[in-house]
């Protein structure tokens, strides 16, 4: 299964019910006065956090999501029912961008947000009779719904984000830090999604652990990567592999460069030596591990619960 964190989506509200011409026909009344009703409201597209969601892979093949129109006005006065509205069910940490802004945030399951309303229903012509107009022909049509593509955007709740270059030790990383099982290979580019362990601090609280690789070799991201799940994190390990001859401090700075536009401001950034039991950690680590060995593990786990407590 494939983890999808930002998707596309066109949004519509229902249309309006359209006002209806009528005049009233009865036996003994041949020319009945008008009776053609008001269509009813077109229905809104509401997005709905949903904690049973846990991603947005549902939406790769749910594009388009449109509410019920509005019905149209009847004969004998009798006004359109209206749309009902179109329940969109998210994940709660989802982010709502159109045009690029942010228009909404859900974060609690059950919050709510219309995103596209529905169009106001039309106007029967038994409105518009006057003492002057007594068979007016006259009727509104129902206004289309409000459309819009918009971007979601899900953030999970990341206390703990580990980063760094293809084949750093990232993902043996959150293995030996939270018993985690994600793989790990000896190559680059395993996968770009993801990997998440968790992490019990001194009150019995669980915080996410995530394995964030999409970093090119050359710092760059890597197309569908998911680097943005930084955001929400409070300490961010930067994983600088000590095996790995070329200069530590040019590593350091590409990866930096390549997340920089994600880093959130606050976290706390903790260079992790990582593969010490091959050679020792440069200089710039604040930490010297090894998953190999455990070396360094059981130290860094106790600050991180320290910090996150
Ligand atoms: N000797 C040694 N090898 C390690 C250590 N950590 C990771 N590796 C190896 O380095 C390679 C890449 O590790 P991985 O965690 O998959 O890196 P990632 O691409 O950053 O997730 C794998 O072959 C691991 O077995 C370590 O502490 N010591
Ligand atoms: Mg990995």
């Amino acid at each position: 299964m494939s983890f999808t964190d930002r998707v596309k989506i066109h949004v519509q509200g229902g249309r309006g019910g359209h006002g209806c011409l009528s005049f009233r026909r009865e036996a003994h009344t041949p020319k009945g006065g008008p009776d053609g009703g008001n269509g009813g409201r077109g229905g809104d597209v509401l997005l709905i956090a949903d904690e049973q969601l846990t991603d947005l892979t549902p939406f790769r093949t749910r594009v388009h999501h449109k509410a019920q129109a509005g019905a149209a006005g009847e004969g004998r006065n009798r006004h359109g029912r209206n749309g009902d509205a179109l329940e969109v069910h998210v994940p709660p940490g989802t982010r709502v961008l159109r045009d690029g802004h942010e228009v909404a945030m859900l974060m609690e399951p059950g919050d709510t947000v219309p995103v596209a309303r529905g169009g106001i229903g039309g106007v029967g012509n038994r409105a518009f009779r006057s003492s002057t107009h007594r068979a007016p022909r006259t009727t509104i049509p129902g206004e289309d719904g409000e459309e819009a593509w918009i971007t979601l955007e899900m953030r999970l709740p990341v206390a703990v984000a580990i980063i760094g270059l293809p084949n750093s030790g990232k993902t043996a990383l959150l293995n030996a830090l939270t018993g985690a099982n994600a793989t790990v290979a000896p190559y680059p580019h395993t996968t770009d999604e993801p990997a998440l362990g968790p992490l019990e601090d001194a009150f019995g609280v669980i915080h996410l652990v995530a394995d964030l690789p999409g970093l090119a070799a050359d710092g760059t991201e890597r197309r569908g990567a998911a680097l943005g799940q930084l955001e929400r994190a409070a300490v961010v390990l930067h994983c600088l592999d000590a095996s790995d001859p070329e200069d530590p401090a040019e590593r350091l700075a590409r990866v930096r460069a390549g997340v920089a536009r994600y880093m959130p401001e606050g976290a706390r950034e903790v260079v992790v030596g990582t593969k010490c039991d091959l050679a020792p950690a440069p200089p710039q680590a604040d930490f010297a591990t090894s998953a190999e060995t455990g070396e360094g593990i059981a130290a860094l786990r106790d600050e991180l619960i320290r910090w996150l407590s």
